[in-house]
Order: structure tokens, then sequence, then C-alpha cells
């Protein structure tokens, strides 16, 4: 449909949305009809208006940018005529936990991963100062996608360290914007976490339309020596990067960074908006949250609105803005829909909305009785029964949300397996047998014939080595104490005995 004809740069883009919806079923309805005659003209593009009118940004007023801390957004500019703007950023080289007990050195803007979000208005002037701290070891620069010029500011914002820079632009574009990082090699500074967003709002109507949280969040893959999850200090791997192999898709730069305390929160009757980028340096975003349907969103973060989104495409170094009404208490998982990306490399955030049950729109009960069913019940019992004065009565308790959320798939829930297919856990002479074998097991997989009480298996068993040591040791000790089994249990420091001899993923990373 060429809805560019309504899409110039006229009223507010929240009240043109019915319009367009409007012209849009309209015209299909012609289709339907006549074949389509009644499409109109796509305008030759010198048509596109470029009315920024001239500004001389001495008569402006002077403001200095409000940034936006991940996850919070940078806040509406509540202005409505231009003004000439100052935005402050200083580089620094920092180092951080990238997961729990994994350290990598992120070169930042700000001190975040993203850097801090800025917000203007069109037709602003901008007035941009590079900082780069003292104590860094590289020059770094700034390409905003926001800016009309050549680089988008990078040759004019290249900054030693113990240097500033400035240079000056004016936002001829509304829209929400990447910017990065463009120093050589381009692609390890921004797999290194610099990047960010650029909302210039525009200049026309009201802006955005009010929400009741804006969330600020960015996407990026990582490279590290390390497997995911593997501790230490990990060093930045150059042939990884080049492979397109991350070992960490993250969003805001760490594992677990929106989950649990650090979680997006709302309260049901509430809308939301995701101003959601990806910095990349190479994964593009199927961006989706469990559990919600995007009511509107901004695809590529430019000025067509598409309402009814389930998962919106975003490329690397493209942005999305996603609106969405949330009616149902619970928590709702913000993932990149390639989902090994987020159960395996860390793409997972949460938003935990709070407020009154909404039965008829989602009834939780009826489908925790489908999917927990009866079969369960020694898990949950074990669960419930745990003596919190006996660490490992709590451990193995545990270890029963991880037996039903990963081991009972296959060996199912009373653990006795499916005949030729999987083998028993319950009463297995195989697992009772030997403790360093069964941890073994679970990190690495197993495959070729086994005999389980006298029965014979051929199968395939992948390795979850992305499990921790704890939850490792925890489930382990769960299976060895329960389903008729009786042992001792297993602890976090043998797993990790284990895990210390096994060989590199053969990726060919040393
Ligand atoms: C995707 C299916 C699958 C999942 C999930 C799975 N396993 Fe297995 N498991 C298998 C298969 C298949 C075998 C047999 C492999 C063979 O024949 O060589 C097996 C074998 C085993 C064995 C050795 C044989 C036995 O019965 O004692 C142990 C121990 C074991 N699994 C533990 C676990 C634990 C603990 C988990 C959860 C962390 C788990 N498995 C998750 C498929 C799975
Ligand atoms: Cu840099």
């Amino acid at each position: 449909m060429e809805q560019t004809t309504s899409l110039g740069r006229g009223p507010a883009w929240s009240s043109r949305v019915p319009i367009l919806i409007g012209v849009v079923v309209a015209l299909a309805a012609c289709k339907g009809t006549d074949g389509g005659t009644h499409d109109p003209p796509t305008p030759a593009p010198e048509t596109v208006p470029r009315d920024v009118p001239e500004i001389d940004p001495a008569h402006l007023p002077r403001v200095v940018a409000r940034l936006g801390v991940p996850p919070a957004a940078a806040p509406a500019t509540g202005r409505t005529s231009p003004a000439n703007v100052t935005v402050d950023i200083e580089v620094k080289e920092v180092e951080v936990e990238i997961a729990d007990g994994v350290r990598y050195v992120m070169w930042t803007f700000g001190g975040t991963v993203p850097g801090p979000m800025i917000r203007i208005r069109r037709g602003d002037h901008v007035e941009l100062r590079l900082k780069n701290h003292p104590d860094n070891t590289m020059p770094h620069n700034i390409d905003l996608h926001a800016v009309t010029g050549p680089g988008g500011g990078a040759a004019s914002s290249f900054t030693a360290p113990g240097h500033q820079t400035r240079f000056s632009f004016e936002a001829l574009n509304p829209g929400a914007y990447v910017y990065h990082c463009a120093t050589a090699p381009v692609g390890m500074h921004v797999a290194n976490g610099m990047y960010g967003l650029i909302v210039v709002e525009p200049d026309t109507g009201p802006g955005f339309p009010a929400v009741d949280h804006e969330y600020y969040v960015m996407q990026g893959d990582f490279y590290t020596r390390g497997a995911y999850r593997e501790p230490g200090l990990q060093p930045f791997e150059m042939q990884r990067a080049i492979d397109e192999d991350p070992s960490y898709v993250l969003f805001n730069g760490r594992d677990g960074a929106l989950v649990g305390d650090r979680a997006l929160t709302a309260r049901t009757g509430e809308t939301v908006r995701i101003w959601f980028g990806v910095g990349g340096p190479n994964l593009t975003s199927s961006f989706h949250v469990i559990g919600e349907i995007f009511d509107r969103v901004w695809p590529e973060g430019g000025t067509n609105v598409n309402t009814d989104v389930q998962t919106t495409l975003v490329p690397a170094g493209g942005s999305t803005v996603v609106d969405f009404r949330v009616e149902v208490p619970g928590t709702y998982v913000l993932v990149d829909h390639s989902l090994l990306r987020a159960f395996n490399k860390g793409a997972v955030g949460h938003l935990r909305v709070t407020g009154d049950e909404q039965t008829t729109i989602y009834s939780g009960r009826e489908l925790d009785e489908v999917y927990v069913g009866e079969s369960a019940e020694a898990a949950l019992t074990a669960r419930g029964a745990a003596d919190p004065n006996d660490p490992n009565s709590v451990r193995s308790a545990r270890g029963g949300s991880t037996f039903i959320g990963v081991c009972s798939n296959c060996h199912q829930r009373d653990a006795r397996g499916l005949a030729n297919v999987f083998p028993p856990l319950a009463s297995s002479d195989y697992l009772m047998a030997d403790p360093t074998r069964s941890i073994r097991i679970v990190l690495e997989g197993l495959s070729g014939q086994i005999t389980v009480n006298g029965q014979s298996f051929t199968g395939v068993m992948p390795g979850f080595s992305n499990l921790t040591d704890h939850e490792i040791a925890d489930v382990l000790t769960y299976v060895r104490a329960n389903f008729g089994n009786q042992g001792p249990a297993v602890t976090d420091a043998e797993v990790a005995a284990v895990r210390a001899t096994l060989a590199r993923p053969a990726t060919g990373h040393p």
C-alpha cells in the first residue's frame, strides 16, 4: 500500500493512526471490487517535505538534555518549539559483571550498556560533547543515526583518551535512532557495548502519545573467550565475533539485567512503552513479549504505525517502539524469539505486572491444572516438605523445580522414562552407580548404547552446561533422593570439579 501519501510530516502520529487504517481498509475494499484502480499515485521522492525552518542557534533557548539511564527512558522534552540542546557524554571503559561470576571489560557511553537515552525534538540544534576519560585505553567517537552529515558525526567526534570534542547538528527527521561508536575496529567497539538510542520527537502535534511507563531496552551480542556463564574475567574473542557466534545475547548488557529485582514493572490497566534498539554488532532481533500483543508499533523506529503485532523484527543498528496495555497480572517475558538466544544466551527480561486478576481475559488456574498435572505431585510434595533447617532438604526441594522444568520433559514426571526411548531415573542402577558420571551426563549429554535396570537404550541426551553448578547439584541431589533412589547429596564443588575437566566447546576457541 502506498502509505507514504498519508505519512508526510503533517498531523501527530497518534491522531493519524485511525485515519491511516481507514485509508488502508478502504483501499483494500476497492481492490476487492474493481481491481485496485484507486491506489493513489506514489509521490515523487523530492516532494517528501524537508521543511525544517532555517534557524539561528544563537537565538534558541538553551537547554541541557535530560538523559535516560537504562532501563529508564529519557523524559519527553515537553517542548513545543526548538531549542539549542547540550548533550554531554563521557566514555568510560569499565570492568563489569556480564553474568553472575563472569567479568568483562565494557566500553561504554556514560558507564552503562546501552549508553544514555537522548531525547530531543525535530528542529532542535544539538551541541554534542564527547569526553574520553583519561583512564581509558582507546580513542572513541560517536555516530548518531539521527544526524544528517558524513559519518553521523564520527569523524568530528574522534576523541583520544583524556580529550573532549564537540560538534553540532540539526535534527531533521523524527524517529528513534541508534547511536554507536564508529572507531576502528568498529565491530569491536560496538561488541563491547558502545551504543544507545537518540529519540527525535516529531515537531507537529503532541508527539508520541503519553503512556504510563516508558522503558529503554537494547539488545546486543557479546563474544567472550569462555562459553556462556563460564566464570572469571573473560576477554573479547575477535574470531567468535567474525564468525557471528556470540556466547551471550543480552538485554541491557547483562545476563539477568531485567530479571528478578531488576524486572520492569507495571500495574494492570496501565500502558507500557518500550523503546527497543539493537546495537548488534551482528544479530537482528525478533523482539517479542511472551503473553502480550503490541497494540501499536513504530516499525524500525520510523513514522509508520502498525497495530496488533506479535513479534517485530529489529535490524542491527535499528530500533522499534512498542506500546501495549497490560490487562492481566503476572510475569511477562521479553525475548528475542530466536529462542536459543533467549534461553541459552541470556536474551530474557521480565515485566512484572501486579494488580487484580482478570479471569475473563485469562484464567491462570485452569492452565496450572493442565500443565502441572498429578504426576508432578511427588516433586511438589518434596518442595513443600523441605525442612528449612536442613540444607540438603532445601537443595533437594529446589532441584525439584529444575527436574520439572528440564529433565521431566524426557524422563517423565514420574522419572520412569519411556520404554525404549528415555531411560528411567526412578530406581536407576545406572544413575546411582556413579555420581561423578551423572554430573558429566548432565553437563555434556550422553549418547550411544547404555543399559539401565537391564534394559538397553540407544538415545541422545543433549548437554545442559547452561545450568549453573548449583542447579546441577540441586537437581541431582533431588533425583538421587527421590523416585525410589537413596543417595547422598551432590555438591556444587563436585559439579565445578567435573566442569573444569570438560573439553572446551569445539568452536575453535582456545
Ligand atoms: C531431551 C531429552 C532429555 C532431557 C531433557 C534429559 N535427558 Fe537424561 N537422558 C536422555 C536420554 C535419551 C538418555 C539416554 C542416552 C543414551 O541412550 O545414551 C538419558 C540418560 C540420562 C542418564 C543416564 C541413564 C539413567 O537413566 O540413569 C541420566 C543420569 C540422566 N539422563 C539425567 C538427566 C537429568 C538429571 C536431566 C535434567 C537435568 C536430564 N537427564 C534431562 C534424554 C534427556
Ligand atoms: Cu569506541
